[in-house]
């Protein structure tokens, strides 16, 4: 059959339509090979490429413990892995006012919203929204931006609150407010007549800072990604993300993926943009410097300027510290450890529930978007991610999900209705790192089967088999996710 299987699975999704399930039926046994059948026993059962477990390829880590996230690839050796490590101290450090007695690490804010990158990324893993009314938001923020285009080509900074709302000040600075989330719960029914809630969440800032927000502001909450097989996903040949691009829906599927083109500030041009909740930002390297300006308040040699804008008078005459504060052997460091951090092996793929399950999901055409395999490209310095077989289970595509999950804010070519396809791989140890189940961009969903019921747009059809399925069908297809 076929020899590569970056091949078969890629094309899976693409050139095939939706394949009829009858599990235990002889026709699927027909696609066993005969070999396989024998050693297994499982005459039912066809054997996929993809019951690869090694998501990471070479890279792959095997671990389910609360730390599955915060490995090095597998494949790092020697001096590079204590090189990781340094990275590691870096993402974990608290950054403090200035001066301070250890410059290395001072210059917080004036605005900010945390003070390291891992209270967000815990345990290289990933944030939640409140779980009570009167909660901060801990591990997400708010974008901000009003209407109109900036002269790179992205969103246009709301005119006191700049792009993004820090919620902390330091001392003498006020912070700029408070987001509140609260829920109303929408019920709905599945075919076989079980019912299920959605919370649809509802954002108010108040205690603001510096005076009303513009009335045509546009607000876009995003919880924090975990960190997972980031460097692999940039190793993604730009031209196979393009050939996954449909734009104009000319093979009639209904999916139309295209790319974000957006800013690269050391290119000075725009690039297809990968990383980001609409894939908004071009390179770990200006995403990891983007945070520590945005999220921390610490200034390097890509973002030299404080984000204070012609309002905020106090940030502007705080004390800030050496300029850059970050230093550029730190922002390597941290940009190598984030290049570096591997994926967890998958978990019990031999299942025969689980193996079920993603028949489900070739057959809901969920792989449309979550595309599961990849070849990673020839990165110079960066042997571990280069020529790597990966299911990272994403396209890196924008689509259109629909006016339920739309947040209205154009982030560059990323319109209000736009997200990336999130990368499945991991995802199954969500609960078990960050004991929680929350999903989606801002974390509404508590759970597979909600995320999977806030799916519309492009989506809508996915979205229709699920509701379908009879009751047995969705658990496998929620066990197949849980084994990612
Ligand atoms: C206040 C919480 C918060 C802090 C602190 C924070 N991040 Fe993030 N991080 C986020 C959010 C939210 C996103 C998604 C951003 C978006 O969609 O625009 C993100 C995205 C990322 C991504 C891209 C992940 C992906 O899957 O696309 C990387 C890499 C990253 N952050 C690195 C860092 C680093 C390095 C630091 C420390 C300098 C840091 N972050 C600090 C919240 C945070
Ligand atoms: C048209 C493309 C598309 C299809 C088809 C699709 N998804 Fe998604 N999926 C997305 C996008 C885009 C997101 C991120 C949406 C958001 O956060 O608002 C997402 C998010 C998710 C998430 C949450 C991930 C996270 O990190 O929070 C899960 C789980 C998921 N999809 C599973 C599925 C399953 C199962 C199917 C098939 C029943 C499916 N998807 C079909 C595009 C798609
Ligand atoms: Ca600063
Ligand atoms: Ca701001
Ligand atoms: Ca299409």
């Amino acid at each position: 059959m076929e020899s590569s299987v970056g091949e078969r699975e890629s094309a899976v999704g693409h050139a095939s339509g939706p394949k009829r399930l009858r599990p235990g039926a002889a026709a699927l046994a027909l696609l066993v090979v005969a070999s396989v059948v024998a050693a297994c026993g499982e005459p039912d059962t066809e054997i996929l490429p993809l019951d690869d477990a090694r998501s990471a390829g070479d890279g792959t880590v095997f671990d389910q413990t609360r730390d599955a996230f915060t490995r090095p690839l597998a494949n790092l050796h020697g001096p590079r892995r204590d090189d990781f490590f340094l990275g590691n101290a870096v993402f974990n450090r608290g950054w403090v006012t200035a001066p301070a007695s250890v410059a290395d690490f001072d210059g917080l804010g004036p605005l900010f919203n945390a003070t390291n990158c891992s209270a967000c990324h815990f345990k290289d893993g990933r944030g939640r929204p409140p779980e009570k009314p009167d909660e901060k938001l801990l591990s997400m923020l708010v974008r901000l931006s009003v209407p109109g285009v900036s002269a790179q080509g992205g969103p246009m900074p709301e005119p006191a609150y700049g792009e993004q709302l820090q919620e902390n000040g330091i001392l003498g600075v006020p912070a700029e407010g408070t987001t509140r989330v609260t829920y109303v719960e929408e019920a709905g029914a599945f075919a076989d007549g079980a019912t299920y809630s959605l919370r649809r969440p509802s954002y108010r800032i108040e205690e603001l800072g510096y005076g009303p927000l513009a009335p045509d502001v546009m607000m876009s909450p995003r919880t924090a990604p975990f960190m997972i097989g980031l460097g692999l996903l940039e190793a993604i040949p730009e031209e196979t993300i393009l050939a996954l691009a449909d734009p104009d829906d000319r093979d009639g599927d209904g999916i139309s993926g295209r790319p974000n083109r957006v800013w690269d500030v050391e290119r000075q041009r725009a690039v297809v943009g990968r990383f980001g909740w609409k894939a908004n930002q071009p390179s770990l390297r200006q995403q990891n410097a983007g945070a520590f300006a945005g999220d921390i308040g610490i200034t390097s040699a890509l973002f030299p300027e404080e984000g204070c804008t012609a309002v905020q008078e106090a940030c502007r005459v705080a004390p800030t510290g050496d300029t850059p504060q970050l230093r550029d052997l730190l922002l390597e460091q941290v940009t190598f450890y984030t290049h570096t951090l591997a994926v967890p092996g998958r978990r019990d793929v031999d299942s025969l529930e689980v193996r079920r399950g993603r028949k489900l999901f070739e057959a809901a055409r969920c792989s449309s978007c979550h595309v599961p395999t990849f070849e990673t490209g020839i990165v110079a310095d960066l042997p571990e991610v280069s020529s790597q077989v990966i299911h990272p289970f994403t396209d890196l595509l924008l689509h259109d999900m629909g006016p339920d999950l739309a947040d209205g804010r154009p982030d560059f070519e990323a319109s209000g209705v736009e997200w990336r396809t999130a990368p499945l791989w991991g995802i199954g140890l969500v609960r078990t790192v960050n004991r929680h189940s929350y999903l989606l961009h801002d974390g509404r969903a508590r759970g597979f089967a909600e995320a999977i019921l806030w799916h519309g747009g492009e989506a809508a059809r996915s979205r229709e088999s699920f509701v379908a399925m009879p009751k047995a069908d969705r658990d496998a297809l929620v066990a197949f996710l849980e084994s990612l």
